[in-house]
């Protein structure tokens, strides 16, 4: 059965909150995966990410990494020292997950987050400089036996890839591979024709996967269909982690980004929601297992 995981997020206000102290609490909520944050691996210094690597194995966590890179570092920008510096950061984290023996790097990996096409840009030759980005960034990771997944989010939040389709057609492009796909249920609830019908398309190209309602309830406390989708993860045989990134909370820098502008939590407990929503994707995902 896949891995059940929580993106750090939950639990902060701060992207660049230190990831140690969610470890006991995703372990002790039933995740068997922490999503962490991986521009903070990469200021880390080396005995502070051996306290890390240890903390996480102590409590049974495998981590996963996720970006979204900033403006100053954007894969996609007409400016050579931006996509310099953004490439040169990608293999700053491939190393620094080497030697965490980290193997997924996730999210918006190949331009910034959150960007809109500005008046004067054309989303192909945004696109063409992305690719090309990639290409480069991602012989370290190749090297670091680190997985590059891109992920495909909505219209709102990026502009390169809303689609599993461009997803794809992006990846091929690549052409590695360690080039894969994150596909987030959230995502394709806006974007998609068919749920089922995107994963069957993505297919081993699947590398990473993100649940969320479509409000980002945790899982299970929406309308999310969660059988049709498991269904066919099971159908193209992934054997990835599943992460949940539910966003509850107002305020802060993660707030913001998020663009959470009410209080989803109400009188709830964050770790209790967590937990919950734990035993419900378990369950979900078990129901699949015990019907073939
Ligand atoms: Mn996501």
């Amino acid at each position: 059965m896949n891995p059940i995981g929580i993106h750090f997020g939950y639990w902060t206000q701060s992207w660049s909150s230190d990831p140690i102290q969610f470890v006991g609490r995703a372990q002790k909520c039933g995740f068997e995966v922490l999503e962490i944050n991986a521009p903070k691996i990469t200021r880390m210094s080396d005995k502070e990410r051996d306290t890390v690597k240890a903390a996480a194995e102590n409590a049974g966590l495998t981590l996963t990494y996720s970006i979204g890179l900033q403006g100053d570092m954007d894969l996609a920008s007409a400016d050579a020292a931006t996509r310099k510096r953004g490439i040169e950061f990608l293999q700053d984290v491939a190393r620094a997950m080497k030697y965490l023996g980290g193997t997924i790097m996730a999210g918006i990996n190949y331009s910034s987050w959150p960007r809109k096409l500005g008046p004067d840009e054309d989303k192909r030759v945004l696109t063409d400089r992305a690719v090309e980005g990639v290409r480069e960034a991602i012989k370290t990771a190749e090297d670091c036996g680190v997985i590059f997944c891109v992920e495909v989010v909505n219209r709102f939040e990026q502009f390169i890839m809303n689609t599993a389709a461009e997803g794809i057609s992006f990846a091929e492009r690549v052409n590695s591979p360690n080039c894969k796909l994150l596909l987030d249920t959230f995502h394709m609830n806006i974007e998609e024709d068919s749920l089922r019908g995107c994963l069957l398309e993505t297919g081993a190209r699947l590398g990473h996967f993100h649940l969320g309602e479509t409000n980002r309830r945790p899982p299970g406390r929406g309308r999310m269909p969660w059988l049709e989708i498991f269904g066919a993860l099971k159908e193209i045989n992934y054997q990835g982690a599943v992460v949940m990134e539910p966003f509850l909370v107002p305020g802060g820098e993660v707030g913001r980004d998020i663009s959470v502008y009410r209080d989803l939590l109400g009188s709830a407990d964050l770790d209790e929601e967590a937990a919950q929503s734990v035993r419900f994707v378990r369950s979900q995902l078990k129901s699949h297992y015990e019907n073939i």
